[in-house]
């Protein structure tokens, strides 16, 4: 048995902030990795076309002005291999790897004394303190399809992409899955692949990626003004740092209102979303814009008889998260490459040579699952965690999660949620939340320690009213009328309850200073018993 002060779950960008950051404060910290590197989520997602839509810049860490200087990104939407490296960079540069623990999977974790004991593959910790950075979207999730161990070929997942790559030249692939790993992978094995043939179950809407090399005068420019940059992402709706409108869709003329959305199109990517203030708020708003995309889509595909597969109807534009993509709808032109709707043809199941739809076999050497994560819960709710008196966060979050403020859970003392459902984490530049949830748990911590207390739990009512808040907000958007892994739909039997805090990164942030402010209004500060 290993003690240390706290234990951290996960060595993805959470997990190495909160390293670094509790480390500096002077705590013991293991971090706790079950994978063989680190990077998290960009460690096991190196399917052909990664990229990140955040903007490099921002989508980096904001704690330490040098190494923001001196890292030099090369493109605006950096690929998974150029994050990693940044990964590396910062790994080595604050001295990181030493205290994290490759291979080390958490199984079991039981709160008594005051603190964690922590059961992994890989031996026993005992911590007074656990970090939960395991992520929003690191549980992949495969359709289960009957006869996978008859198939004679090969069968990946977009985020278990072999470290050594794929060689797909000469095959005939299939990729189950249209969201934005599979809108990303779709062209380049397009170009890779003698046939690809795309299974897909709700068509999307997706945003033109605006990546584009970072040249010396681009990034002179940012790194000039950085710290404001970042005060503004800060203070923005979603933690990005570009400029949202305060104008309602329909309070412009039509004309108006196309020229804005032509000139918002090909510039801003996943900002494209902000164009109106109202686009996730109003349903004649969202109408507009839907109505925009749907014609962008129509002018990209030559198949006619392809688009009414390919438009997406039925849902608010933005109620499943859009993907932005290069080069994804004018990939369905190519003749070397079948679009099977399993809406009207459902996958049954695999055979030795290919799968098999209701209508026919489609005869296949490698299948592509891109069928995305058991989101936002799926690795909190992976090992068992047992938190006071027997309560399990299983049967604790049976009707769905609850949290207070995203941060910590009601019954589990000392455990803490990085980016957590409950906080704007998804529907946020989600590093940006992670570093402010990191700082604020370490401050948390401190007030702790100053007060003599080394138990902290959330109070049972406070969670209640902020569950019922996020309910509350989220139910004043559209994002309920999509089925979405905001929602829980992307695992059959998950409770339908929208996970992540849209209130925005502002908003959440002075709910978050308020509470200090109060003294931690909401969590019970006390001494364990000794
Ligand atoms: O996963 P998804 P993802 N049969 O859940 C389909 C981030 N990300 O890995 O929509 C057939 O979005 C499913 O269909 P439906 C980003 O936050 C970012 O693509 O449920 N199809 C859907 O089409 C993103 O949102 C980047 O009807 C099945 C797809 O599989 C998140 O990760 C890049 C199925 C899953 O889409 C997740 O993206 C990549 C079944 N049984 C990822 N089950 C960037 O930074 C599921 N599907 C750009």
């Amino acid at each position: 048995m290993t003690d240390v002060d706290v234990v951290v779950v996960g060595a993805g960008f959470a997990g190495l902030r909160a390293l670094h950051t509790l480390r500096e404060r002077g705590h013991s910290v293991a971090v706790l990795e079950a994978g063989d590197g680190i990077g998290g989520v960009w460690h096991w997602n190196r399917y052909p076309g990664a990229r990140c839509d955040v903007r490099s810049h921002d989508y980096s860490y904001g704690f330490d002005p040098d190494l923001e200087q001196e890292w030099r990104w090369t493109e605006r939407y950096a690929t998974q291999p150029e994050i990693l490296r940044y990964v590396d960079h910062v790994v080595e540069r604050f001295d990181l790897a030493r205290d994290v623990h490759l291979h080390t999977r958490v199984t079991r974790m039981v709160f008594g004394d005051g603190g964690w004991d922590v059961e992994t593959t890989a031996g026993a910790w005992r911590a007074r303190f656990v970090v939960m950075a395991t992520g929003q979207l690191s549980v992949p999730k495969d359709p289960e399809l009957p006869g996978q161990d008859d198939f004679t070929g090969t069968v990946l997942h977009t985020a278990r992409w072999p470290k050594e790559g794929v060689d797909l030249s000469g095959k005939r692939v299939g990729v189950i899955g249209t969201g934005s790993s599979g809108t990303q992978l779709i062209p380049v094995v397009a170009e890779q692949a003698a046939h690809l043939t795309v299974f897909q179950r709700t068509p999307n809407f997706s945003i033109p990626a605006t990546n584009a090399p970072v040249d010396d005068a681009e990034d002179a420019a940012v790194k000039a003004v950085y710290r404001e940059r970042r005060e503004a992402a800060r203070t923005s709706p979603t933690g990005l740092s570009f400029p949202v409108s305060r104008e309602s869709a329909l309070e412009v003329d039509p004309e108006e209102r196309r020229r804005h959305y032509e000139e918002q199109w090909p510039t801003t990517g996943f900002g494209f979303l902000l164009a109106y203030r109202d686009l996730m708020l109003d349903e004649a708003a969202n109408a507009t814009v839907a109505d925009f995309v749907r014609a962008k889509i129509t002018e990209k595909v030559t198949k006619p008889e392809l688009l009414p597969h390919l438009l997406p109807e039925g849902y608010p534009f933005g109620a499943k998260r859009p993907p932005v993509d290069s080069g994804y709808f004018e990939t369905f032109n190519r003749d070397d490459v079948d679009l099977v709707d399993v809406r009207d043809t459902p996958v049954t199941g695999f055979t030795p040579r290919g799968l098999q739809t209701t209508e026919r076999e489609v005869e296949l050497d490698v299948v592509v699952f891109a069928t995305g994560f058991d989101a936002m819960t799926g690795a909190l709710l992976k090992p068992e965690i047992v938190g006071r008196d027997g309560l399990t966060l299983r049967e604790a979050w049976s009707g769905g999660p609850r949290t207070y403020l995203g941060v910590q859970v009601a019954g589990f003392p000392n455990l803490f949620v990085i980016a957590g459902p409950g906080s704007p984490s998804l529907l946020s530049n989600v590093l940006l939340s992670i570093e402010q949830h990191v700082d604020w748990v370490a401050d948390l911590l401190e007030a702790a320690g100053e007060r003599g207390a080394d138990v902290i739990e959330a109070d049972a009512a406070a969670q209640d009213r902020w569950v019922d808040h996020v309910n509350e907000r989220a139910e004043a958007t559209l994002y309920p009328q999509a089925r979405s892994y905001y929602m829980g739909d992307d695992v059959p039997g998950k409770p339908r309850v929208f996970t992540p805090y849209v209130g925005g990164v502002r908003g959440y942030t002075r709910v978050l200073d308020k509470v200090v402010a109060d003294g931690y209004d909401g969590f019970h500060l006390t001494a364990a018993a000794r």
